[in-house]
């Protein structure tokens, strides 16, 4: 005969736990007590298909906090008894408040089976649960039960012995806390690893949990270890990092996390046919995730997010401009006139490094927006509505975000894709985030629309490209769902936390954190590669040749008519490949790379003189070099081909592999290619271009 199986049973106050243990064990019950304590410890036996059973029904609680003695003893019971499985009796029509206990038991780890007890009164009260989708979410096995009528008991000591001899199948989940509750779970659990004895006992994830919340108990544990000082020492340095960000109510953050979390969970898994009661959160979900309006006030609130970033950081912009002008006027005259010194100063570093400057106000502000989307809630939403259609083309809701941030840059956005667990979704969020047209490539748009089409169409041009962007992504993902990497995406919960106001510090450490990435890029790798750009374009340095013949017969102009003849199908010249190939190193290099091309000093995109310099460019046969359609096509090639060196590194430290920044690089600039050529080519057909 098999060993003896031990049952935990656990469940808040009056959600049927004696019903289910009476029911479970008949009158074959002891009462004791718990050692130590004057808590009663009642215990029952029961034979089931040849198999012995203990059940012991563990205090009603809440939750597994350390606040009293009846929660201390139902958790060192669950972790020093160590139950072959818990049964958590869950009352159904309470769900979200009784889910709140079985988010701490799966945290602990332990074999876990729920009972949706009071499934009746659930179903009076007009709600469905949609049981098998709940269970998907939570990775625990649900059980319906109606215990005052000793229904679906077998059902529940079937699924339980299943479980306690291992045969259970559902996934390990748990509540992710946020980014940066996360990283610090992370460093104190890396500390609690050199205790191994401690592990064999309790979870590191839970311990570290716990300390951040505080926990006497497990402080007093922990205060055993021979590693206590450096476990204690990080953990009061963590907790101050936190309070930081979050005020002083971290217990709070970590509660409402496990509440988003489940909130999240029955959104997808309850549906409510009779009218209920509901929270403010609630009555705000109603109208911003509603089915019809959901879709048309997210996209409102984007284009308001996008409107107001670009208005405000039209002056901070001119602001940087001007000084960059200044300083590359006052640093040149330390130079010799036309030295390549003073050349490397003004034009390599400080105009190079400028124009990426340029674009710190409006990234900032763009990831300021998001952070107040996010620190308020409403991003969880936004996620939730786009889970539907996210879901079409074979992502999840989780995808979207690092979607958005790549309008600001790619890098943050890449970085972003941690937050979802599929692999494989991962892996195509993060493939097709270069499409996202970043804030580096507007200026090339605003050059090009600005040359060659009228005023009252440009903006529209422009848009035009963001939305290409768009399409192709969908369409790739798409394609790479189903080619490169098949198969359904595992379900998870997205949480939805309660609203909240956000608080002024932590916007700004999370706008910071995100455009901080942005600076690094500006400061390391763009500076590095204008110094190339300029270095490939200046050399062989003959200080007699003017700058266009120094440009013709330099490095740069070599590779720009060593590549002409694959450039020539899309109607570009070798002057734009030079162009492109600076745009490798950082897509904001294209612009300046143009201007010194066509000998304007010091370029923007909106400069009249490279304006004027691109529409009397002409072919030696007489032929003008750019017209409206080459000028699409050109835009269409730089929306598309290779991401820049900081984008291609951050694939590569995101999925730890150089396949996959290589696979990008070829792929992106293959379909770039393709896209240019319909683009010209077609446009040609049509008699376009002239
Ligand atoms: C009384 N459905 C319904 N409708 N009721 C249930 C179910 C269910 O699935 N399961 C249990 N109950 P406990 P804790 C009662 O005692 O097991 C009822 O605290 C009454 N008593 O019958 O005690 C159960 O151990 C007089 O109801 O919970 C019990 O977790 C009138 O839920 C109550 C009506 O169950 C609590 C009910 C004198």
């Amino acid at each position: 005969m098999d060993k003896e199986i031990t049952i935990a049973l656990t469940g808040n106050p009056n959600s049927g736990k004696t019903t289910v243990f009476n029911n479970l064990t008949g009158a074959r019950q002891h009462v004791g007590n718990y050692p130590g304590v004057t808590v009663e410890k009642k215990e029952g036996k029961l034979k089931y298909r040849d198999q012995d059973i203990n059940v012991v029904d563990l205090p009603g609680t809440y939750s597994l906090t350390a606040y009293s003695i009846d929660e201390i003893v139902a958790r060192d019971f669950v972790i020093e008894g160590k139950p072959d499985v818990v049964i958590d009796i869950v009352d159904a029509s309470n769900l979200e408040r009784n889910l709140y206990l079985a988010t701490q038991f799966m945290e602990l780890g332990v074999p876990l089976v729920i009972a949706l007890n009071m499934s009746d009164v659930a179903k009076a009260r007009g709600q469905q649960i949609n049981k098998q989708r709940l269970s998907e979410l939570l990775g625990v096995p649900l059980i319906p039960t109606v215990a005052n009528r000793k229904k679906g008991m077998n059902e529940l000591i079937d699924e339980a012995v299943k479980v306690a001899e291992g045969k259970g199948s559902l996934r390990k989940i748990t509540v992710s806390y946020g980014k940066e509750v996360e990283e610090e779970i992370l460093k104190i659990e890396q500390i609690l690893e050199k205790d191994k004895a401690l592990l064999e006992k309790y979870p590191a994830r839970w311990l570290s949990v716990k300390l951040l919340e505080n926990d006497n108990e497990v402080q007093k544990k922990i205060k055993k270890s021979p590693y206590a000082g450096e476990i204690l020492a990080q953990v009061e340095s963590s907790i101050s990092h936190l309070k930081n960000i979050f005020g002083d109510d971290l217990e709070l953050v970590i509660a409402d996390r496990r509440y988003g979390f489940i909130n999240g969970a029955c959104h997808e898994s309850v549906e409510r046919t009779a009218e209920e009661r509901l929270s403010t959160s609630d009555n705000i979900d109603k109208v911003i995730t509603n089915r019809i309006l959901g879709l048309p006030i997210f996209l409102a609130l984007m284009w308001l997010v996008f409107k107001t970033t670009f208005k405000l950081s039209e002056a901070p912009m001119g602001w940087i401009e001007k000084t960059q002008e200044w300083l590359g006027a006052t640093l040149g005259h330390l130079f010799a006139e036309g030295s390549a010194l003073q050349s490397l100063v003004v034009d390599g570093i400080i105009g190079g490094v400028g124009s990426v400057l340029v674009f710190v106000p409006i990234i900032f502000l763009l990831f300021l927006a998001i952070a107040v989307l996010e620190d308020s809630g409403y991003m969880a939403r936004a996620v939730f509505i786009m889970d539907r259609l996210m879901h079409k083309i074979g992502l999840h809701g989780r995808s979207f975000i690092p979607m958005i941030l790549g309008f600001g840059c790619n890098v943050p956005a890449i970085m972003a894709t941690r937050t979802i667990e599929d692999r494989r979704n991962r892996l195509v969020t993060i493939l097709i985030n270069p499409l996202m047209s970043c804030g580096a490539r507007l200026p090339v748009y605003t050059l090009l629309a600005g040359a060659f089409f009228n005023e009252r169409i440009a903006g529209n041009v422009i848009f035009s490209i963001y939305m290409l962007g768009i399409v192709l992504a969908v369409i790739v993902a798409k394609l790479f769902r189903k080619f490169l990497f098949p198969g359904p995406s595992a379900p998870f919960v997205m949480e939805l936390p309660p609203y909240r106001m956000p608080t002024l510090k932590g916007l700004l450490i999370h706008m910071w954190e995100r455009g901080v990435v942005y600076l690094k890029k500006a400061g390391t790798i763009i500076f590095a590669g204008c110094v190339l750009i300029w270095f490939l374009s200046n050399f062989p340095y003959n200080p007699k040749d003017s700058g266009y013949e120094r440009l013709e017969k330099s490095y740069a102009g070599r590779i720009g008519r060593f590549i002409e003849p694959v450039m020539k199908p899309l109607g570009f010249d070798w002057k734009i490949g030079v162009g492109l190939v600076g745009g490798f190193i950082a897509k904001e290099i294209v612009v300046g790379t143009l201007g010194v091309l066509y000998q304007v000093g010091e370029a923007d995109e909106e400069s009249e003189s490279l304006r004027a310099a691109l529409q009397n460019d002409k072919y030696p046969d007489g032929r003008n070099v750019y017209n409206p359609l080459v000028a699409y096509a050109l835009m269409v090639f730089v929306l598309i081909y290779v991401p820049c060196v900081a984008c291609i590194a951050a694939i590569k430290r995101e999925t730890n592999s150089w396949r996959w920044p290589l696979f990008s690089t070829f792929y992106l600039t293959a379909l770039a290619w393709i896209m240019a050529l319909i683009v010209y080519q077609g446009g040609r057909l049509l008699g376009l271009g002239g």
